[in-house]
């Protein structure tokens, strides 16, 4: 029997998906996409996941779209469009909408959607060895799973237009220089550096670390004013919260704080 393409493994109240196609770079097949949303979704779902860690088994994260499953490009033109209404448009929506912090591991080389997903998450983290890929031009595609509005965000628009126009490999040093991801580490030491911060994350107060991704996402296309407003709103919403009450009380009894709300 062939191993699952996802596996799913809890360290504490942190959640680790890993991709598990070592054999094609952890490239997306719709079996995969079958088991992955899912994963994401019930991880959202169970309270007692604080985190959220994303990685890939063997030399890869992730190579983007399994350019050789039939299931995804079927007989004839493909379709591009339905695969990514259908399988990137919930992936990249479940990750954006997670309930709790997110984590990329990546272990070695992030192409095409498997570079936008990774970009994705709330931290990237990556081995020294690994890189990072807008592969898309040189299959003739646009960059997709979210790429097209994360990158000029994360890098500015002439960074954004150079990747994704070359598709030039960007080794992971670079990739930190340039602020696109979070933090370049020793291959030896990825998982245990991502599983420290995660574990650190799971402890704080999860209701609040994912406002904050949204009033951060919002304000990178609103007016001062609008973002003013959100801000207000989310401060109301998370000031009624257990996890306020909670974090001023420890401060004021000079005591650690136990975070629940999700
Ligand atoms: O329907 C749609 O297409 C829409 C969705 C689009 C989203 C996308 O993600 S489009 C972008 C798709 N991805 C790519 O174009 C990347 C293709 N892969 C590569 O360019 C290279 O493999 C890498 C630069 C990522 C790594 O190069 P390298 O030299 O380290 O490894 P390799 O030898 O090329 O790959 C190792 C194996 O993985 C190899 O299989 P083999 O020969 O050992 O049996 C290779 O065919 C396989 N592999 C790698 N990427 C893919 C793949 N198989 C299927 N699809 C892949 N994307």
């Amino acid at each position: 029997m062939s191993e699952a393409s996802i596996l799913v493994a809890d360290h504490g109240p942190v959640r680790v998906i890993t991709l598990n196609r070592p054999a094609a770079l952890n490239a997306f097949t719709a079996e995969m996409h079958g088991l992955l949303l899912p994963a994401l979704q019930a991880a959202a779902a169970d309270t007692s996941v604080r985190a959220l860690v994303l990685t890939g088994a063997g030399r890869g994260f992730c190579a983007g779209q399994d350019l050789s499953d039939p299931a995804m490009v079927g007989q004839g033109i493909p379709d591009v469009g339905a695969v990514i209404e259908q399988r990137y448009r919930p992936l990249a929506e479940a990750l954006y909408a997670m309930p709790v912090p997110t984590i990329a591991a990546v272990n070695g080389v992030a192409a095409g959607a498997g570079a936008n997903i990774a970009l994705g998450c709330d931290f990237v983290f990556a081995a020294r060895s690994s890189s990072f890929i807008q592969a898309f031009s040189k299959i003739g595609l646009v960059p997709d799973a979210g790429g097209s509005w994360l990158l000029p965000r994360l890098v500015g628009r002439a960074r954004a237009i150079g990747l994704a126009m070359t598709g030039d490999k960007l080794p992971a040093e670079e990739a930190e220089r340039i602020g696109l991801i979070w933090k370049c580490v020793d291959d030896a030491a990825l998982m245990d550096s991502v599983l420290t911060l995660a574990t650190r994350l799971a402890a704080m107060p999860s209701r609040a670390l994912a406002a904050t991704r949204r009033v951060i996402d919002a304000g990178s296309r609103s007016t001062l004013a609008e973002a003013v407003t959100l801000e207000a709103d989310t401060q109301r919403e998370l000031g009624r919260a257990h996890d306020f009450a909670e974090g001023v009380a420890a401060f004021l009894a000079k005591r650690a704080p136990q975070f629940k709300d999700r």
